[in-house]
């Protein structure tokens, strides 16, 4: 796709799927998570909710500590710098989500990451490990990003997810990006069934999009199969964000802010 009519499709929709064309690093990622996690055991339903958070996790560890995700982003440079500008930090310990079929405990229902900490001006990153199950994907309301959030409030966790599923701020669970405090606003609340969209992006290929855009994950139907995918977040470095200190990390610096880092010595 060329990239006006990739960011003509960011700014109608608030998301877009890109091409990575990085096989070489993804198989590298497929081959990590093959070695930390016995995908198998996510099939059936025998892991309590904490053991699966800790065995997502020790993965996420190698993963983060391997920085194949920041060696994917550096290729695309120059769409995250038109899009950031020249400095750019990114999210240095991604979101690993293995997501088994059917199970309500392990996708986030509808939301904008503005709920939680991020700000408008920050742009998540999204993409599948492994091919994606029938039905599952993430969904999408095109064209929220650009509708302001009102009455934003705490949801209603259904009770059967609230019992299987107790997020702590901070907990191991918080730590892989499952959210402890569910919020909603009218626009999900009166969405209709055909207005949102499912994307199901392929092996190689990411969606982009806003933290302001509306969305949701989705597990697959008849399958036994997990979701596995990774997400991740770029922003400026001078951007607003209300994320924990930590969060972001150094990925691009333009001339200006090399040098002014030099003279401040920071
Ligand atoms: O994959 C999911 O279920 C949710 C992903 C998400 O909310 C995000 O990437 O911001
Ligand atoms: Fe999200």
């Amino acid at each position: 796709m060329a990239q006006s009519d990739l960011m003509a499709g960011l700014l109608k929709h608030g998301f877009v799927i890109i091409d990575l064309n990085q096989p070489a690093i993804i198989s590298e990622i497929q081959h990590l998570v093959k070695k930390n996690l016995d995908l198998q055991k996510f099939s059936d339903r025998t892991l309590d909710f904490d053991t699966y958070a800790m065995t997502v996790k020790s993965a996420v560890d190698e993963i983060a500590k391997s920085e194949l995700v920041k060696k994917l982003l550096e290729t695309k440079k120059e769409l995250i710098t038109s899009l950031c500008g020249p400095d750019v930090d990114y999210q240095g310990y991604p979101h690993l989500r293995i997501s088994r079929p059917d199970a309500k405990t392990d996708t986030s229902g509808w939301h904008r990451d503005t709920f939680y900490g991020n700000s408008p001006y920050e742009v998540n990153w999204w993409f599948p490990v492994f091919d994606l199950p029938q039905g599952s994907g993430l969904r999408f309301l095109p064209g929220s990003h650009r509708m302001p959030a009102k009455n934003v409030r705490p949801a209603v966790v259904p009770e059967d997810v609230a019992q299987q599923r107790k997020v702590e701020r901070g907990s191991v669970a918080n730590q892989i990006g499952f959210l402890y405090a569910p919020q909603t606003e009218d626009l999900i609340v009166e969405m209709k069934p055909d207005e949102d969209t499912l994307l199901a992006p392929k092996v190689g290929q990411a969606i982009v999009f806003f933290a302001s855009t509306l969305h949701a994950g989705a597990t697959g139907t008849n399958t036994n199969s997990p979701r596995v995918s990774i997400d991740i977040r770029v922003r400026n470095c001078y951007a607003p964000t209300n994320t924990k200190p930590g969060f972001y990390v150094p990925l691009f610096r333009g001339l200006v802010s090399e040098c002014a880092n030099q003279f401040l010595g920071i």
